[in-house]
């Protein structure tokens, strides 16, 4: 029993990490998503992002949530824009 609740407290610390994904329009090569993960990696709070080229799949992985306009900011700022 206090194993489980060890685990939830640590949990609810925060040392969670949090996990968001976005679609990402008009990647065509590695370039594109060397950019946008340069790009996000550099938002306030990101620890770790992922891009898949095919699908367009951005993965951020982040000590805190991320707002959507950061990363949608951190996105144009690269030349791209995230799906609705
Ligand atoms: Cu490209």
């Amino acid at each position: 029993m206090w194993a489980a609740s060890a685990l939830l407290t640590l949990m609810m610390k925060g040392t969670a990490l949090n996990t968001a994904t976005f679609i990402v329009q008009g990647m065509t090569c590695g370039h594109c998503v060397s950019s946008v993960a340069e790009e996000v990696s550099e938002v306030a709070g990101v620890s770790d992002v992922d891009v898949d080229l095919a699908t367009g799949r951005l993965t951020v992985t982040s000590d805190e949530p991320v707002e959507r306009a950061a990363i949608d900011a951190a996105v144009s700022e690269a030349g791209y824009q995230l799906a609705h």
